[in-house]
C-alpha cells in the first residue's frame, strides 16, 4: 500500500521480508568495512543515531557542521552501495540518477533523530529515498517551514519513503521507537537507510 504523509510517499511493505534479510546482510557487510560511529553536532552533543555510510559520498556531522565527505572519520573510503538498494532506488525514486550517497543510520530503543531538513545535496530535484529494517519508528512530518503542523505515520521494516518534489525539504525526523517491533535483528534496533544523489 501507497500513502501520502505530508507530500512523502511511504511505500508499505515494499521489501518482502527475505529480501529485508539480504539487505540486512549486505548493510552488516559495509558496517564491517566503515564502523557505526556517534557523530557530534556543532555544540558538541552526541547523536543518539549510530551512523556510518557507502557510496562515493558519506554524510557527516561533527563540531566543523554537517557536510559530505568521501572518507569514513576514521580513513577508509567509503564501501559500496548495497545492491538491494541501488535496486529499490532505480524502482522507486523516478530519476535517471544513480544514488551516490546511503546513509546508515542504526536506532536503538532510546534513540531519536530531531525534525530537520536534508539540505546538504547540492540538487533538491533529486529525491531522498529511505528504507526501513527491524524495530517500528514513529516518523514525524512536517512542512518547510520549522514550527509549522506535523502529522506522523508509522514506519516498519521493509518500508520504503520517497521524499520529493514539494516535500523535498520538509522537516521531519523520529520521535520515538518501538522496541522489540520486529525480529529482523536477533539484538533488536532499527536501521534507516537513506539514498541521494549528492553533487
Ligand atoms: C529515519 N529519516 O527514518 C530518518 N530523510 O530514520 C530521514 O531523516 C529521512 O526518512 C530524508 C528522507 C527520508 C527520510
Ligand atoms: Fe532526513
Amino acid at each position: 500500500m501507497q500513502v501520502n504523509v505530508g507530500g512523502i510517499f511511504v511505500h508499505q511493505g515494499y521489501i518482502d521480508p527475505s529480501d529485508q534479510a539480504e539487505l540486512l546482510d549486505q548493510v552488516r557487510r559495509v558496517v564491517r568495512a566503515a564502523p557505526l560511529y556517534r557523530p557530534e553536532t556543532k555544540t558538541g552533543r552526541k547523536m543518539s543515531v549510530r551512523m556510518t555510510s557507502a557510496g562515493t559520498y558519506g554524510w557527516m556531522s561533527d563540531r566543523k557542521g554537517y557536510r559530505y565527505e568521501r572518507r569514513h572519520p576514521e580513513g577508509m573510503e567509503w564501501p559500496p552501495i548495497p545492491k538491494l538498494a541501488k535496486r529499490i532506488w532505480r524502482d522507486v525514486a523516478g530519476v535517471p540518477r544513480e544514488p551516490q550517497s546511503c546513509l546508515i543510520n542504526f536506532y536503538d530503543a532510546d534513540a531519536k533523530m530531531g525534525l530537520h531538513q536534508d539540505r546538504d545535496e547540492a540538487d533538491f530535484e533529486m529525491p531522498v529515498l529511505s528504507i526501513s529494517l527491524g524495530d517500528d519508528a514513529r516518523f514525524r512530518v512536517g512542512g518547510p517551514e520549522r514550527g509549522g503542523k506535523t502529522e506522523a505515520i508509522w514506519l516498519r521494516s521493509g518500508d520504503v519513503a520517497l521524499m520529493g518534489g514539494d516535500a523535498r525539504l520538509n522537516f521531519h525526523g523520529i520521535d520515538k521507537i518501538r522496541a522489540g517491533s520486529s525480529s529482523l535483528l536477533p539484538n533488536g534496533g532499527r536501521i534507516n537507510l537513506t539514498l541521494r544523489v549528492v553533487d
